[in-house]
């Protein structure tokens, strides 16, 4: 069992050290990683910390990534955060380094790394990163602390989802102890541009709701046109069905410039992450997303969270 202690042992041994994260990065994805990097060059600032990545527009407001060349790979400790299975690492150079350490709060599905840290009871990569730095009394920056907040509140719903604990909200109270505004944090990360509650708007008038409590929305290319939205601007939706009474599962089903659909599956209380497991994809037993390659395959998938209703009622 890999503890806090080993990964810090690590950290010391190396000079340079490039920490990566998931594709599609959200705010638990950006602020455990960028969030350890401030945390190991406040620390150790003889240290050569970067990040790398896609920037992701829609929040380069939280954090933005370095420029990192293949060269500095060489004889580099590579951290991957937040990421539980290889093929959804950003930059695949991760594996060019000379040591590996996977730290993630998903189901470990995927062993990889030299070292691997993976405590699924977390809320958030952001709450490890947190955990790890106070536990080895490391010196935490306000920016840090605000990094690694908006990740918890990201991957918590702001203390909303079950995956919130106890724990959690002692690691959070911590952080807040930090010079940062987080009540500007939050209002930035709860609010969206006009084009986003427009599309709520058709989400809202086309969701179909089955006597149990299914739902489920096609988001074609053609609406995402409509509404001049890329696929990572539709996340700011996924969780607007579960704001009805009677729904109790959904499915958001965006359908992707090769045709097939990236299916956002999300549950009040039913576990669903075994129905994305079948079609392509996997998660938390609340929110998971799965691929689908047909319409039939998009019926499927709806029909196969209709009869986990039945059968849980
Ligand atoms: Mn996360």
């Amino acid at each position: 069992m890999t503890t806090f202690k080993d990964i810090l042992d690590s950290i010391k041994a190396y000079d340079t050290i490039i920490i990566h994260r998931h594709m599609k990065p959200d705010p638990d994805a950006l602020g455990s990683q960028v969030g350890l990097k401030e945390i190991i060059q406040a620390n150790f600032p003889q240290k050569t910390v970067k990040v790398t990545g896609y920037d992701e527009p829609t929040l380069d407001w939280l954090a933005q990534m370095d420029v990192v060349a293949d060269d500095d790979y060489k004889g580099a400790l590579v951290i991957v955060v937040d990421t539980a299975n290889r093929p959804r690492i950003d930059d695949s150079r991760y594996s060019t380094g000379d040591f590996l350490i996977k730290i993630d709060h998903h189901p470990d599905e995927d062993f990889y790394g030299d070292l691997s840290y993976v405590d699924t009871t977390a809320s958030s990569a952001s709450e490890i990163i947190t955990d790890f730095a106070l536990q080895n009394q490391l010196e935490l920056t306000s920016q840090a602390a605000r990094l690694l907040y908006a990740g918890i509140i990201g991957d918590t719903g702001r203390f909303l989802y079950p995956a919130t604990t106890s724990k959690t909200l002692i690691i959070a109270s911590k952080l807040l102890k930090y010079d940062f505004d987080f009540a500007a944090l939050a209002r930035q990360m709860d609010s969206f541009p006009y084009k986003i509650a427009k599309l709520l708007a058709y989400v809202f008038e086309h969701l179909d709701i089955d006597d149990q409590g299914a739902a489920r929305v096609v988001l074609s290319q053609e609406v995402l046109k409509t509404f001049e939205l890329t696929d990572a601007e539709t996340s700011a939706i996924v969780s607007a069905p579960g704001k009805i009474e009677t729904v109790r599962v959904w499915a958001i089903f965006v359908e992707q410039p090769d045709g097939h659909y990236r299916v956002r599956l999300r549950s009040k209380t039913a576990v669903i992450n075994e129905v994305a497991k079948r079609h392509a994809g996997g998660g938390h037993p609340l929110a998971s997303g799965a691929n689908s390659y047909s319409l039939a395959e998009n019926d499927q998938i709806y029909q196969e969270l209709q009869d986990l209703l039945k059968a849980s009622k």
